[in-house]
């Protein structure tokens, strides 16, 4: 298959595109290295040795033979780039990871709103307007977010994308039909993942694209089978307060003896997925993609929930690290539960990384590996998400605030 990966010097895409690679397909990245600019912005780099996108694609040449070319463009501005780029490579599939994904960093400042907005919904929109110029049948495959779903506690088991509803018809039988599940963003990022699949569910109706959403939980672990054959091939290990998820985070902060920052309870359950799992999934979703005409399909692409502070306690038994319970810069639930159904990776044939089997590995092999990189003052999350005070919410108050539909 021919794939355009959108995104592919990012921690998912760069281990996707060798993965699809080395198993044989013909990538082309199309990145436009806006990530490593955020690094610069923020001062804060990966905890891993990242090399520039250039000295990574040699050294894949070098080392399996494979060749991945380079397209420097930005698919959130450069629509006619976009366009030419689909017409003159004419991808099979174009996997899309080329998104602003940090919840914190969207939630920064009315600037990284803004650009968040601006670069995510226009990213997605301009790929579905270009293919349909095109008149290409491309597959899509992109990555969105469990947490369109929210992080409430829904009562139920969450579905893969869309809601079985019965709905009364006076008079007649009650109407039975399925909905999108109602998003329930918790930060601009997560929002903007919430107006994608507007536009998909759209796209696939009234164009037939072909279209997979993959709603992933939080990706831990670094490294995949492709990334660890050259150190020049390493993946990148963000542990900074915008960047850095939660386990990833935890395990530099265990390697490099600063104490857990557990925010508020610890009580958000959130699902989770080892990196490798990531990248099998992506390929499973490009050897089954739904056929012209289907409506959009929506897959949870997890495999494990735990609860924060249950991730902390574990972390800290396998590595004596120190918890701290810190307070929350977020406006989230204090607690929730998460049940999530997986059921069609798993029937696909994914086997899940378990956390158990590899966590003191990635403790070791790479947090401990790197912690003389580690700059401590980029832990700390500073991002608050509310700054009103205004509104009846003090300042000192308002990042433990949570809204009437989250109680
Ligand atoms: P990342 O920031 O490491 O990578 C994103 C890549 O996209 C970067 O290389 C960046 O330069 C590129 N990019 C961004 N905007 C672009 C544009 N307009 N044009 C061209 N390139 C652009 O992020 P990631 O962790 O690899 O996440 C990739 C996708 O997976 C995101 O959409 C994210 O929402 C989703 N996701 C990530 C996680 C996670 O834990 N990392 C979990 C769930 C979903
Ligand atoms: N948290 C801590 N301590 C920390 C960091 C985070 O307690 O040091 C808590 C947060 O308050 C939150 C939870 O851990 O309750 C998860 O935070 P996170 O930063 O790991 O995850 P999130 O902001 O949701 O975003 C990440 C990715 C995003 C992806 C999302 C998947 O950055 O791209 O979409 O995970 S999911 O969470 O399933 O929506």
């Amino acid at each position: 298959m021919k794939i355009a990966i959108l995104g592919g010097d990012g921690f998912c895409g760069w281990p996707a595109a060798l993965h699809l690679s080395n198993k044989g397909h013909d990538v082309v990245i199309v990145d436009n290295l806006s990530r490593r600019r955020i690094d610069d912005e923020l001062d804060a780099q990966s905890l891993t040795p990242i090399r520039p996108l250039v000295e990574r694609l040699h050294a894949w040449t070098e080392v399996t033979g494979n060749v991945i070319d380079h397209v420097h463009l930005d698919v959130a501005q450069d629509y006619e780039g976009l366009l030419d780029l689909l017409v003159t490579q004419r991808p099979d599939a174009v996997v899309h990871f080329a998104e602003q994904r940090a919840a914190p960093y969207s939630m920064k400042t009315p600037r990284t709103k803004r650009y968040t907005v601006d670069n995510n919904v226009n990213a997605t929109h301009n790929l579905l307007a270009a293919i349909v110029e095109s008149d290409l049948d491309v597959h899509v495959v992109h990555l969105g977010t469990m947490g369109v779903y929210g992080y409430g506690t829904a009562g139920m088991k969450i579905p893969e994308g869309y809601l079985d509803v019965e709905i009364p018809h006076e008079g007649r039988d009650n109407i039975e039909t399925q909905i999108l599940y109602p998003t329930n963003p918790g930060s601009i990022y997560h929002m903007t993942k919430s107006l994608d699949q507007l536009l998909f569910a759209f796209y696939a109706k009234n164009d037939r694209v072909r279209i997979t959403d993959l709603h992933q939980g939080i990706i831990w672990g670094t490294n995949t089978a492709e990334t660890l054959l050259d150190e020049r091939l390493i993946n990148r290990f963000d542990y900074d307060g915008d960047y850095g998820t939660v386990l990833n985070r935890f395990l530099m902060q265990a390697a490099v003896g600063y104490p857990l920052t557990v925010h508020g309870t610890g009580g958000q359950t959130r699902a989770f997925i080892h990196v490798q799992d990531m990248v099998r999934c992506v390929e499973i979703a490009l050897q089954n993609p739904p056929a012209p005409g289907d409506r959009v399909m929506i897959l949870n692409q997890m495999t494990e929930t735990h609860r924060v502070r249950d991730l902390a306690e574990l972390v800290a038994r396998i590595s004596e690290a120190e918890v701290e319970m810190v307070p929350n810069p977020r406006q989230e639930s204090a607690e929730n539960e998460l049940h999530v159904t997986n059921d069609t990776f798993l029937d696909l044939g994914l086997e899940p990384t378990t956390l158990s089997e590899g966590l003191l590995m990635e403790v070791e092999d790479t947090a401990r590996r790197y912690a003389h990189r580690a700059d401590l003052s980029k832990i700390p999350a500073t991002s608050l998400w509310n700054r009103r005070t205004h509104a009846g919410i003090p300042a000192s108050m308002a990042a433990s605030a949570t809204t009437p539909a989250e109680r």
